[in-house]
């Protein structure tokens, strides 16, 4: 399988599409939609957790790793979605949160209960003399990162307080999680993502981090490339192709993304970072409000490009997830005058580069965030907690909602917008969360009936990649740096040269003739233009409108 031709559709299983009515999307209901999800032209499907789980953290505390939770459906129901998309040329993909488990798993009640054995499946470690938690370590999710385990110790959670951190230095851990593995391969599963797989190796030394939150201690660890390399040797290996795996890689680096993904030497297919989606973050903080770095954006995707380039990494490339507010709303303009150029120049600045697209659901018909004013809209573990804590420390509730309307993981969370009401999505008309105020803007069915939007626009980009190989393995180099708000670059496999120039702002800007020769040349073939309408001249060099994005060979 040539991870270069492929595209991944990432469905946020409780908000596509509800088919029994409960207001909670499920299997029948991703089922129900495969003729939709195959008109894309994806060829994979990246399912969030469904396994059981009491969904403090949506999911991302497994109570049983090999089973499905009845609010999701059946192992039948799982079974038949994973035989109709193969039929469709479709993998699933499964999400596999190996770092932690539930608390309500039976291996961590065995813990509790005093059972040894499972004792050493979590870190259970003794308090300090003053009764305080072995480190100063605090959680992803605010607070400390050691709950007391009502024994007089303390569990880890690098979490939430239900999700105990597993440990992968205990080799009957990494069997049961190798076993669990090879249950969802014998259900014909065809891909896995893994949670926060580089957090894995805590290290062995759980000290007091005098410099920061604790993450350099567990962050990384050498054990992670080993550990993982074995699981593919042992497992996706000898699957023998076809097979596509993606590490979630929390606070990592550009070298150790590309020993992990390393075809040869690595672990993974390819891997997630996130330092382009930090660019937000004043002083890397996210419980704040703050605009897009441009130029520190610029750096991060061309730097990551080059180097995995000339590394043999490879990335997963994405603007959305379930854990990220609406990129358009982030990094374009949801405004509905910029809707369309916004949507399709991100959309562009993504699938023409070197690496494997994914897609977020709702992304490519242009889903923004929903903009909730009442924190009772919101649903997030996270964004909870860190309510309460700005609150404690002080905020405005109204400073505080601000805030959490940027930054909060409900912002991508809501109901896939399939009409223009929520009975597209639970014909129920119900909804675990509030779907967002612009369904009737912004839906499938109006995309589905409009050959010059954003969706039209998406198929393009996922057929254009399966058809040119030097969008799937061409090098990458960056274009245009004199020109601030442009982000633009070139791939070139022998003699095929593509570019794909894009305007990140609402104000056009004017590339002179001499400049677009000397970094480009004279187009021969225009691939894709956000204003088909009145595609771009380029006499005289090239005037990008706004948002404008352009790709062509030349
Ligand atoms: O996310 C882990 C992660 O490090 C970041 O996404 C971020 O720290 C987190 O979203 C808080 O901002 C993964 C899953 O994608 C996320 O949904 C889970 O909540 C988390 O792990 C725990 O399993």
């Amino acid at each position: 399988m040539n991870p270069g031709g492929v595209c991944v559709y990432q469905i946020y299983l409780r908000s596509f599409f509800d088919a029994n009515g409960d207001g909670v999307g499920d299997l029948a209901g991703i089922t129900a939609k495969l003729d939709y999800i195959a008109s894309l032209g994806v060829d994979y499907i990246w399912l969030n957790p469904f396994f059981p789980s009491p969904q403090n953290d949506n999911g991302y505390d497994v109570s049983d790793y090999c089973a499905v939770d009845p609010l999701f459906g059946t192992m039948a129901d799982f079974e038949t979605l994973t035989r109709n998309a193969a039929a469709k040329g479709i993998g699933v993909m499964l999400d596999m949160v190996f770092n932690h488990s539930s608390t309500e798993h039976p291996w961590f009640k065995a813990a509790l209960a005093g059972d040894k054995k499972y004792r050493d499946f979590y870190y259970f470690l003794p308090a300090k003399e003053d009764g305080s938690p072995p480190t100063n370590w605090v959680s992803k999710f605010g607070g400390s990162a050691w709950e007391k385990d009502g024994a007089g110790g303390y569990y880890l959670h690098l979490f939430d307080k239900t999700q105990a951190d597993l440990n992968w230095d205990n080799p009957a851990v990494r069997e049961e999680l190798a076993g669990i593995l090879r249950f969802w391969i014998k259900k014909g599963v065809k891909g896995f993502r893994f949670d926060v797989f580089n957090l894995t190796d805590k290290g062995g030394a759980f000290l007091d981090d005098g410099a920061g939150d604790g993450r350099r201690f567990y962050t990384d660890g050498r054990q992670v490339l080993p550990r993982f390399a074995a699981m593919r040797n042992a497992i996706f290996d000898a699957d023998g192709g076809g097979f596509l795996t993606v590490g979630e890689a929390s606070s990592t680096t550009m070298e150790k993304c590309a020993a992990y993904s390393n075809p040869k030497t690595g672990a993974l297919t390819m891997t997630f970072h996130f330092h382009h989606l930090k660019t937000d973050y004043p002083d890397g903080e996210k419980w704040r409000r703050g605009a897009v770095d441009f130029p520190l954006l610029k750096k991060i995707l061309h730097e990551w490009q080059v180097f995995m380039g000339e590394h043999g990494g490879w990335d997963a490339l994405f603007w959305n997830n379930h854990d990220q507010p609406r990129a358009l709303t982030r990094f374009a303009s949801a405004k509905s005058a910029f809707h369309y150029q916004s949507a399709t120049m991100l959309a562009a600045v993504i699938h023409f580069m070197r690496g494997t697209p994914y897609i977020y659901m709702g992304e490519e018909i242009g889903m923004t965030n929903p903009g909730f004013q009442k924190i009772t809209d919101y649903r997030d573990v996270e964004t909870l907690r860190y309510h309460r804590i700005l609150r404690e420390n002080g905020m405005s509730e109204d400073e505080v909602m601000r805030i959490i309307q940027e930054r909060s993981r409900d912002g991508s969370r809501t109901p896939m917008q399939w009409t223009a009401d929520i009975s597209g999505f639970s014909a129920a008309g119900k909804s675990w969360i509030q779907p967002a105020p612009n369904s009737a803007e912004i839906n499938a069915q109006s995309e589905e009936a409009n050959p010059r939007g954003v969706l039209a626009f998406y198929k393009r980009l996922i057929a254009l990649r399966k058809e040119l190989p030097v969008i799937q393995s061409g090098s990458y180099t960056p274009v245009l740096p004199e020109y601030a708000p442009v982000f633009a670059y070139r791939r070139d496999l022998a003699k095929t040269r593509l570019a794909c120039v894009n305007n990140f702002f609402e104000e056009g800007v004017q590339i002179s003739s001499s400049d677009f020769n000397r970094w480009l040349g004279k187009p021969i073939e225009l691939l894709a233009s956000n204003y088909d309408a009145s595609p771009p001249s380029f006499e005289g060099g090239l005037f990008l409108r706004p948002y404008e994005t352009a790709a062509f060979l030349f």
